[in-house]
């Protein structure tokens, strides 16, 4: 069989990033292609990138294009990602379709994870995981992201994950796998919308530069996987508890009468909730992957300069 290398792309300015030694920030696609409406998506994507260059970091956007992995996207490419109607959903088990095919993919978080590992990007922020659904004890429906933390060694930066899932069985799932769930600015983790999930994290770690020790106290010892950072949209931009809780419910019942399954469940849950709360979902959405953004940068940065 023909030896195939990786089909890695970089852009120039990651590219020149790596030849530096310069802290870079992974960023997943699906959220642009299947998470978010255009225009925002698009918007959002440039203004996470922004943030992440102020901090002194270098964004690295993850999508799948002509048969390449490209780690690092134009302002057009991003607008292509955003506006198209036909771009693949790619987790771990799709990267090799959408490879040997060709077709425009747009990356999971285990995706990125699998993309920013082989490009040795040990940083990647995201909005929110996926995880264990309810019902998955009759469904078996758990998000191929947890799988992948368990194996690649990345830190995915995120707002915790919904409450479309089962929190509880998503924090038993990481924990039997040996991921270790961060959280930072409260003992809790984040329920994505909303800053308190009712469940504790395993570790709170605030500092950037603590957190870095830590990774890179798990990777030298050999253990390999990823780690969860959990980071609780900022109260002032989150939604109303109760009235999440109503929607999630709604979106829900709404899923399981049309049929939905597989891959279709969560853009489908993200995309009844945006229009069942008049859009308001959308705005905490984007203000809390900005502030992931913030995190993931100072993480990166710490992690890139050793302690003194
Ligand atoms: N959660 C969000 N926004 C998203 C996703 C999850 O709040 O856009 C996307 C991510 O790309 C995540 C994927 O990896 O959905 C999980 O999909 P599934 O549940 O089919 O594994
Ligand atoms: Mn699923």
């Amino acid at each position: 069989m023909k030896q195939h290398t990786h089909p890695l792309e970089f852009s120039a300015e990651v590219a020149h990033a790596r030849a530096l030694g310069q802290p870079i920030v992974a960023l997943e696609s699906t959220i642009i292609s299947h998470g978010m409406p255009y225009p925002q998506n698009v918007q959002t994507a440039r203004e996470v990138e922004a943030l992440i260059r102020a901090e002194g970091a270098v964004p690295a956007t993850i999508a799948i294009i002509g048969g390449k992995i490209r780690i690092g996207l134009s302002d057009e490419e991003l607008e292509l990602l955003g506006q198209s109607s036909d771009a693949m959903k790619v987790s771990r088990r799709d990267l090799p379709y959408v490879l040997a095919t060709g077709r425009l993919g747009a990356t999971t978080v285990a995706a990125t994870m699998i993309c920013a590992a082989l490009a040795e990007i040990p940083v990647f922020v995201t909005g929110g995981i996926g995880g264990v659904h309810r019902g998955a004890e009759t469904s078996f429906d758990i998000s191929a992201d947890l799988q992948e933390l368990a194996r690649t060694s990345v830190a995915v930066v995120c707002a915790g994950a919904k409450s479309i899932l089962d929190i509880g069985l998503t924090l038993e799932y990481l924990e039997t796998h040996g991921v270790p769930v961060i959280s930072m600015g409260q003992d809790n983790f984040a329920a994505f919308y909303t800053p308190d999930s009712g469940f504790r994290a395993d570790f709170r770690i605030d500092d950037p530069a603590q957190q870095a020790e830590f990774l890179r106290c798990k990777w030298a010892l050999g253990l390999a996987g990823g780690v969860v950072i959990s980071n609780p949209v900022p109260a002032q931009q989150a939604m109303p508890r109760a009235e999440i809780d109503a929607i999630t419910a709604q979106a829900l019942q709404e899923a399981a009468a049309q049929g939905i399954s597989g891959k279709a469940v969560t853009p489908f849950l993200l995309a009844r909730i945006k229009a069942l709360t008049g859009g308001r979902s959308l705005a905490t959405n984007i203000a809390l992957v900005k502030h992931n953004a913030l995190a993931g940068a100072r993480l990166a940065c710490a992690l890139q300069h050793k302690p003194t």
